[in-house]
């Protein structure tokens, strides 16, 4: 199993703020290259970077980052630190508890491609790295609220999902788009617990998928996106709750009608579609009025929409009457 090492040119976090981090780390990579930045990694490493570990380490996107912040999207508290977002995941299909971050990294993410399927003009199946090329890429800072009542604020690289939607031109007959996860049992231990119904998946209405906050994210903290937290691809609509932020993504196919989604399927009075983030409306096991804040030692009030109202409310006019909020 592949182990975790430090990059030759990052530095150690606790030595810097992640802007500083960011910032050595694009001078490094410019001055030395990234072969040099490699044999570094393999003298620090307790491991030696024999091939398949080389390969591991080289996300041939990683020159893309970082992009540039949009500033439109501002956050009320600070980033949490990148080892705590990196290092407290839910992502089941490599275990059930927070620390998965291991086990992700066996999951390999070149190739990877992506297929665009179900109601639309020109069904198409896209290589990740050309997609990346044909997207337009820009960072935003995103609060995250997890059902389980813990959030971060991260800064997220990639693109609207917009922008993707309209790569497939959908039929006027297209209600939903779903989203979902890759299937890889041998690597993913998970997948090999029968009783989830594999593989994950979540969709959103069309005018959520086309709404501005909707995002894909590509890249982390100015970096190619972690596999733990979703790599190379995984969504984030941050005015939902986390679990609709389907990650690993291998599929968006827009439809009629929607799956249930693997939430719903296990457990469909707790995780509903639309899964707005409430602090009134309490999960039917424990309260959402406030959530604990990963990094700092801190409870906040949670906010209606996760205090994204301003883009997202006007979405649900008129759909008062159905389960918005859990
Ligand atoms: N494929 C897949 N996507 C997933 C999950 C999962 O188990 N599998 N967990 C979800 C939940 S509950 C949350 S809170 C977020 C966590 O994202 P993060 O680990 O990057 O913070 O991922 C979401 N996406
Ligand atoms: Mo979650």
């Amino acid at each position: 199993m592949l182990i975790k090492r430090r990059r030759g040119w990052e530095l150690p976090e606790s030595a810097a703020t992640p802007e500083a981090v960011f910032w050595n780390r694009r001078a490094v990579l410019k001055a030395a290259g990234f072969g040099v930045a490699l044999a570094g990694a393999s003298a620090l490493g307790s491991i030696g970077a024999h091939s398949e570990d080389a390969k591991e380490e080289v996300d041939p996107s990683a020159s893309l980052y970082p992009v540039k912040r949009n500033e439109r999207y501002a956050l009320d508290r600070p980033i949490t630190p990148e080892e705590v977002a990196t290092r407290y995941n839910n992502y089941y299909e490599f275990g059930s508890t927070k620390g998965v971050w291991k086990d992700a990294q066996a999951l390999p993410i070149r190739p990877w491609t992506v297929e665009i399927a179900g109601l639309v003009e020109k069904p198409l199946t896209i290589a990740i790295d050309d997609l990346l090329r044909q997207m337009p890429l820009e960072e935003r800072l995103y609060r995250h609220r997890c059902v389980e009542a813990w959030s971060i604020a991260v800064p997220y690289s990639g693109f609207p999902l917009k922008a993707l939607v309209e790569l497939a031109k959908p039929l006027g007959s297209a209600k939903y788009l779903v989203m979902t996860t890759f299937q890889n049992p041998d690597v993913a231990s998970g997948q090999r617990q029968f009783w989830y119904p594999w593989p994950y998946t979540d969709s959103l209405t069309i005018a959520e998928a086309t709404n501005e906050l909707a995002f894909i994210a590509t890249g982390y903290y100015g970096k190619p996106i972690p596999k733990q937290n979703g790599a190379p691809l995984r969504l984030a609509v941050p005015w939902k709750y986390g679990f609709k932020h389907v990650k690993g993504i291998v599929r968006f196919s827009f439809e009629e009608s929607y799956p249930v989604s693997f939430w719903t399927k296990l457990v469909e009075s707790e995780y509903g579609f639309w899964a707005n983030v409430n602090p009134e409306v309490p999960h039917p096991r424990w309260s959402q009025a406030t959530e604990r804040v990963l990094g700092l030692d801190e409870t906040r009030p949670t906010l209606l929409y996760n205090g994204y109202g301003e883009f997202v409310a006007g979405l649900y006019a008129g759909l008062e009457n159905e389960r918005l909020f859990v």
